[in-house]
């Protein structure tokens, strides 16, 4: 049921991704470098010189992309996909619908570009990936901090120009992004990997919390920081939109829908409904992705049909701000 790893440079079939009391551990990511306007971290951004690896499927990854999209990075800032099906070797490069086969290293694996980076790497190959062509080595694989640069140091290349991290609320964004980390970000991993009842009881029960906590919220302003879309919604909203169609069922987050929650539910049509993010939200990816890795789960790999989901009714979100 766990995926693989990398084991001083090798990749091994086999990891523990509990712990005793049946708990999910999700490991820390090591590649924390940053990419600066200015250069000064070593790192300086620029037009053509960096490439990200995503999945569709992954709601980490699927917070670049989103970041690339409202930006207008696409000129900037290339990309390869992989395919949905996360087997014993991990994400893997292949051709098909949705899918970009690595061009920049020519790789068939994920974890072979953290080889490449680091010949001696212990860890997962994890997306996103945000690779340097010209120092050929991974900048950095946390969605959390790439999401950041792409939004403050690659201005002077942005066709759009959005800022999701406004001078006035950078605090009160980041301790929103911290806030919903656990309970829900993670909560959804933490009750679909738990193999304990009470460890898939304690983060069911955190996760319904929070989001009963964020409907409130989200009753009386149109986005988790006010008025205005911010990267706090950027980390939400990839979670939001995978929670009916997978994560109700096949991690049995299922006290409610998101689709019981008025706001909520409205709220994610809004963020869906904003130029550029649809296109980013790749539903056959996100669904055969889970519902066929994960065997322990599903051992039968049969992808639902439904549910039926219509991202693009009417939010009418707009009467709550300004
Ligand atoms: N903290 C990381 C988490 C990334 C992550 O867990 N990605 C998953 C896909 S949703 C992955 O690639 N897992 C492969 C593995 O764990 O081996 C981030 O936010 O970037």
């Amino acid at each position: 049921m766990s995926p693989g790893m990398m084991v001083k440079g090798e990749w091994k079939t086999e990891r523990q991704q509990q712990d005793e009391s049946g708990r999910f551990i999700r490991a820390q990511t090591t590649f924390r470098n940053w990419i600066t306007a200015d250069g000064s971290s070593g790192f300086k951004a620029e037009a053509g010189r960096y490439h990200l690896y995503i999945a569709w499927a992954c709601p980490w990854a699927h917070r670049t992309a989103i970041l690339r999209s409202l930006k207008g990075l696409e000129n900037a800032i290339s990309i390869s996909v992989v395919d949905p099906y996360m087997g014993e070797m991990g994400w893997m490069f292949t051709e098909g619908p949705g899918r970009i086969p690595d061009t920049v290293n020519g790789t068939k694996y994920l974890h072979d570009i953290y080889a490449l980076a680091d010949p001696n790497y212990t860890g997962r190959a994890s997306t996103p990936v945000l690779w340097d062509k010209r120092e050929g080595t991974i900048v950095n694989n946390e969605s959390r901090e790439i999401i950041r640069m792409l939004d403050t140091e690659f201005g002077e290349f942005a066709q759009n120009d959005v800022d999701l991290y406004p001078e006035g609320l950078r605090e009160e964004i980041d301790s929103t992004i911290d806030a919903i980390y656990e309970p829900i970000n993670n909560g959804v991993y933490r009750a679909g990997f738990a193999t304990r009842q009470a460890a898939y009881d304690e983060a069911v029960t955190e996760l319904f919390e929070a989001l009963d906590y964020w409907e409130e919220v989200l009753s009386r302003q149109r986005y988790l920081c006010g008025d205005r879309l911010t990267e706090a919604d950027v980390c939400m909203f990839t979670t939001l939109l995978r929670f009916d169609p997978v994560y109700h069922y096949h991690f049995k987050c299922n006290l409610w829908r998101i689709r019981d929650y008025p706001n909520l539910w409205g709220y994610t049509r809004d963020i869906y409904q904003h130029p550029g993010v649809a296109e980013t939200c790749h539903l056959d990816h996100i669904k055969e992705h889970y519902y066929t890795s994960h065997e322990g789960i599903n051992p039968t790999r049969i992808v639902p049909k439904g549910p039926i989901i219509d991202f693009d009714e009417p939010h009418d979100r707009e009467r709550l701000s300004g």
